[in-house]
């Protein structure tokens, strides 16, 4: 009995160890280290609500809508032609090249979810879909179900051989970049190697067929994304082919055929100086220069990116955080072009925005890319998810006359599965390390574990934050000695409402901060320095002791913002912060009128801000969440019996931005009016 179990358990160990070897991931290069979401429980009434809806409807919702629409019929029907080559398929209108993503972004979003919340049944849900999915691999590892299914006639956007248009529509990178996140996510959080071995096999197949040299297709994403992916699996295989085709991906664009700013491929990208073209597409490349650069140290890419980041925020970024100004070509506008109603903010180009200022960070360690992280994640990005987690925006306007409203899918699904797989990673954004400091980035109630110089640190903040300023971080344990918290003191609070001339607050008020550090027993830790240094961060220096803790507050009086005089569809106008996030007017127009009490019952587009407005507090509640109101003196001008000019005076109610619209279709605005006509 000995003698047979033996070698069955040595195998085991051994494979056992062979795994924790295979899991173990190369450095990402970048000089700064985020704390894996992994390692940081939520505990917080904002986020830890969305982290909720995420699990419990957004999830589901997206894997049912994949199943619904057909996404993983597009799967059975290619794996059926390759097994009897004489069935084909209609591909079915109106759908689009890139469906197979849907899946792929959604078991990305619930390999996250796993890890945080272990679920047998989802992970065999999981389970049943991957083999869907590679059932319809082609033998030498292409992956796409938009030609296998049928091809002869593949779908419209494919061309009729690979790679053919993918710098056009095909979006065969795109999928590949979407199916290698996903089977990296699934196999951090499963050890199981089953769609990562999909994936590479896919990769395996573009690294073959995708290149420079003679017999390649010398092309480069139509649609940007496979970059980030490609090394990411460079990270986790050590595989170097994987680092040299995202390098290459990045440095032909701009030198093959399809020459134009719609993919970013007007020029080679180190030298791209503005932010042009497709907004997700621009935000996707420029995290995948970030990546390969902290890879490859090439200076260059990060050259490029700095000067396009800058161009962004000083004179493309919206006051929520959006980018993305136009819906032709869903595409970042003209310097200053920034209009309101028809803004486009597109809730996957605020992902790629969070995505890229992320980077930054990690490559620069400057807190003003959190400040841009910040103001997007409370603003632009939220605003793209219903608080339920059933409904989303594609769009994410500032100004509506009622025309938009949240949808449970569409049929171009890239924002709601893109919701999937951000919201659950959010734990990850909120700290980071770098030798002997940590970063502390985000302010939310959390338990938080981190390593600093291989050495255990636990700590934990207690905190209402966004709606109150006071936070408490305290360090719960440390194994590492004396280390700095760098705490992140945010622009507004320091009175930059973004890190250029864009937006200005316009009031006279001095928003200010205070800081103490105290010990257990509540006194003040007198060995302890503190700073604010120049990377933005309090930078806080002590031999921590259990039970140690900084208490920091941040002045949460509401702001009104100016936005610089060159966007000319602001001009006159003024809107409102208080903390990270902005406030809107909204009127419903169904339901709610004269009965909901955070309904305006007026028309707010006639709406006169006060010269110097003062706002008062409020509580209410939208979709059952708690929110802080804002409410402040208004006049609102309209004409009387005899055809005169009147104004009269109203109490105007704002709401968070990224609450608006949830009680049915309604008229709303960020930018308010405050002058007269010039
Ligand atoms: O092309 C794939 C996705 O569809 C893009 O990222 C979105 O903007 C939408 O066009
Ligand atoms: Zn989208």
């Amino acid at each position: 009995m000995k003698q047979r179990l033996l070698p069955t358990l040595i195998l085991t160990l051994l494979s056992l160890h062979v795994n924790a070897q295979q899991r173990q991931t190369l450095s990402t290069g970048y000089p700064i280290t985020p704390v894996p979401f992994t390692s940081v429980k939520v505990t917080d009434g904002f986020w830890g609500q969305r982290l909720q809806a995420s699990r419990e409807v957004t999830v589901p919702l997206a894997f049912s809508k994949c199943e619904e629409t057909g996404r993983y019929k597009n799967f059975e029907n290619a794996a059926a032609h390759l097994k009897d080559p004489s069935k084909v398929f209609d591909i079915k209108e109106g759908t689009f090249s890139f469906d197979d993503t849907d899946p792929y972004k959604t078991i990305e979003g619930a390999s996250y979810l796993l890890q945080t919340y272990p679920d047998k049944r989802l992970r065999h849900y999981i389970d049943s879909v991957i083999d869907i999915i590679g059932a319809a691999q082609e033998p030498d590892g292409y992956l796409y179900t938009a030609r296998t299914q049928n091809p002869q006639h593949p779908h419209p956007w494919s061309g009729d051989r690979r790679w053919e248009k993918e710098e056009d529509l095909s979006h065969e990178l795109y999928n590949l970049g979407h199916m290698v996140e996903s089977a990296i996510a699934h196999y951090q959080a499963t050890g199981s190697r089953k769609f990562l071995d999909i994936a590479i096999r896919y990769a395996d197949c573009v690294c073959r067929e995708v290149g420079p040299n003679a017999g390649q297709a010398c092309v480069v994403p139509g649609h940007q994304i496979a970059e980030m992916a490609l090394a990411k699996l460079y990270i986790v295989t050590g595989d170097k082919r994987y680092l040299d085709e995202a390098k290459f991906l990045l440095d032909y664009r701009g030198k093959t055929t399809i020459v134009h700013e719609y993919s970013q491929a007007h020029r080679p990208v180190i030298e791209q100086d503005e932010a042009v073209g497709h907004a997700v597409r621009a935000a996707y490349m420029y995290a995948g220069m970030a990546d390969v650069a902290a890879l490859t140290g090439d200076s260059a890419y990060i050259r490029a990116i700095d000067r396009i980041w800058n161009n962004i925020v000083s004179k493309k970024l919206y006051i929520t955080g959006g980018i993305g100004a136009t819906n032709q070509g869903e595409a970042f506008g003209r310097n200053y072009q920034l209009p309101n109603m028809t803004s486009y903010c597109e809730t996957c180009a605020a992902i790629g925005n969070v995505y890229v200022n992320h980077r930054l960070f990690l490559l620069h360690g400057e807190a003003k890319y959190y400040d841009v992280l910040e103001r997007t994640l409370y603003n632009g990005l939220i605003s793209g998810v219903s608080l339920d987690g059933g409904n989303f925006f594609y769009p994410n306007p500032l100004a509506s006359k009622g025309q938009h409203l949240r949808q449970p899918w569409f049929g171009c699904a890239c924002c709601p599965s893109n919701i999937c797989r951000f919201i659950p990673s959010l734990p990850g954004y909120v700290y980071a390390v770098r030798d002997a400091n940590v970063y502390v980035n985000l302010f939310l109630a959390n338990q938080g574990e981190v390593q600093v110089g291989g050495r255990r640190v636990r700590l934990s903040q207690q905190t209402a934050y966004p709606w109150q300023g006071d936070i408490t971080i305290t360090i719960d344990e440390n194994r590492a000695g004396a280390f700095a918290l760098k705490v992140r003191i945010p622009g507004w609070a320091r009175n930059q409402v973004v890190p250029s001339d864009l937006y200005r607050f316009s009031d006279d008020h001095q928003q200010d901060y205070q800081v103490a550090v105290r010990a257990k027993d509540g006194s003040i830790c007198q060995q302890a320095t503190t700073q604010l240094t120049d990377d933005g961060y309090l930078t806080i220096t002590h031999r921590w002791k259990r039970g140690d803790r900084v208490e920091l507050h941040l002045d949460m009086q509401p702001r009104t913002v100016r936005a610089n005089d060159r966007v000319r569809d602001d001009e006159g106008r003024i809107c409102v912060q208080r903390g990270p996030l902005i406030y809107c007017a909204e009127q419903p127009i169904q339901q709610g009128e004269g009965d909901d009490p955070l309904a305006n019952d007026f028309n707010i587009t006639r709406v006169l801000i006060n010269q110097h407005p003062t706002f008062a507090l409020g509580q209410g509640t939208i979709a059952d969440t708690p929110i802080t109101t804002l409410t402040t003196d208004a006049q609102v001008l309209g004409f009387d019996a005899q055809g005169r000019l009147t104004a009269t005076d109203v109490r105007l109610l704002l709401i968070p931005y990224y609450a608006w619209c949830h009680r049915g279709r309604s008229t709303m605005q960020v930018w308010l009016r405050q002058d007269l006509p010039n």
